[in-house]
């Protein structure tokens, strides 16, 4: 008798591509099925099955507080009861944006969209459109959401412009883009070089989390604002993993570097879509009806969304980042040493309350380095972990998080099953 997540993958397959509505809950990579999941609350899902998992992917980073958080629920359910959705500017989306500012002062205007990938898009058509230039720099590795401009490969050989990383973008577009490798000043200062005049911008994830984590070296955002100052590009931080995550106030706040704009998203909806990108005034009153630059978008500003944000934040507010990254810090080293009491190579990346365990035992800097780790090991962990009730990230290539719903009794819970895996 096939399970029941079996059975709604098969029907799935059907009527979504893959099954799926983000490529990488297909588990693909992993070696199996995903798993369906019926309910959430604090650390824990529930799959149809009735699998309880104690949960690290946190739908990719929303849910710091914990799912189904009660203040977030009951902000969300009331602003249901007063309408979905309005076309109108609403009290909540102002209240949101103020705080937003107060806790990220670089963001002296924001603006509202429903996802990190309209805000990071957005973002890079502002600075185009302010600096009047038209290349952007990018990090491998680093993920931006999937618009075109950032879906790009390295060009061959010596070539510095991009090729197009997935069929349906343009040459044209790719050619725009200039990559380089994440924590290498070096070779930004190169591209510099050669193409100053014409880089709008350099967006970068502060703490870059879409090639398993990989922290900044010391120096480099810091060296990254002294580039982009001396050329007069914009530099963005992406933010959108990171923002409410490694600080209150996100990476620019725990590293003290200003970028000129930030995105953001995932934690500010709690788990509704929300994005965001700002920065500062003379910047984004470039942006229409200010000014020239178009944007818009049907439920940004969503006032169902604004409350479930404002309540996250609120909750966000009162929480001890310090404890979580502490214990978090041990809880990922003692999972790295029970691995290598295995015989695994582990290294481990890990920053406030997100890390990555790569299989392999080179120190892990930058995507070349990453990409070092034992993807077949790591599919064998995943699968046996899922199988002790512990949902990790269906790629080796991804974050766990935790969030200040989980308990020492999860993370007991979690190294006891590290304990019975056989790798
Ligand atoms: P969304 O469009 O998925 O809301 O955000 C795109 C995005 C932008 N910037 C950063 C730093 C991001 O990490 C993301 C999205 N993250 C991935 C996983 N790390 C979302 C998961 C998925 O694609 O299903």
């Amino acid at each position: 008798m096939p399970s029941k997540s079996a059975a709604y993958f098969e029907r799935a397959a059907k009527v979504l591509p893959g099954g799926v509505n983000s490529p990488v809950r297909a588990c693909k990579s992993v070696g199996c099925e995903p798993v369906f999941i019926e309910r959430a609350a604090g650390s824990r899902m529930w799959t149809v099955d009735g699998l309880e998992l104690i949960d690290y992917v946190m739908s990719w980073g929303p849910m710091l507080l914990g799912h189904a958080d009660g203040s977030v629920r009951e902000a969300a359910v009331a602003a249901l009861d007063k309408g979905a959705s309005f076309g109108a500017p609403c009290p909540d989306e102002v209240e949101l944006a103020e705080l937003i500012r107060s806790i990220m002062p670089s963001m002296e205007m924001v603006r509202m969209v429903s996802s990190g990938t309209e805000a990071t898009m957005s973002a890079v058509r502002l600075a185009r459109g302010y600096t009047k230039r038209d290349k952007v720099l990018k990090f491998e590795g680093c993920y931006h959401g999937h618009s075109d401009g950032f879906l790009v490969s390295a060009g061959s050989g010596v070539a510095t412009l991009c090729i197009p990383g997935t069929p349906g973008v343009p040459d044209a577009i790719a050619a725009q883009t200039l990559l380089a490798p994440y924590n290498d000043l070096a070779a930004v200062e190169a591209r510099f070089a050669a193409h100053g005049a014409d880089i709008a911008c350099v967006i970068i994830e502060p703490v870059a989390g879409n090639v398993g984590l990989i922290p900044p070296a010391r120096g480099f955002l810091e060296g990254l604002r002294e580039i982009c100052t001396k050329y007069g590009a914009l530099l963005i931080f992406d933010e959108v993993i990171t923002g409410f995550r490694v600080a209150l106030g996100g990476a620019q706040a725990r590293f003290g570097v200003t970028p000129d704009l930030t995105t953001l998203g995932k934690i500010i909806g709690g788990g509704f879509p929300v994005g965001c990108y700002g920065g500062r005034r003379e910047i984004m009153e470039h942006i229409a009806p200010c000014g020239p630059v178009y944007q818009a978008g049907t439920l940004s500003g969503n006032p169902v969304a604004m409350a479930a944000g404002l309540a996250t934040l609120k909750g966000l507010m009162q929480s001890d980042y310090a404890a979580l990254e502490a214990r978090t810090k041990v809880f990922a080293e003692d999972m790295a040493e029970l691995l290598r009491a295995k015989g695994q190579p582990v290294t481990l990346n890990h920053l406030a309350s997100m890390f990555t365990l790569f299989f392999t035992d080179t120190p892990v800097t930058d995507y070349e380095a990453a990409k070092t780790a034992n993807s077949a090991t790591y599919g064998e962990f995943y699968r046996q972990m899922r199988g002790f009730g512990v949902n990790l990230a269906p790629s080796g290539f991804e974050c766990a998080f935790t969030s200040f719903a989980h308990t020492d009794a999860d993370l007991r819970k979690t190294l006891d099953a590290v304990r019975q895996v056989r790798l």
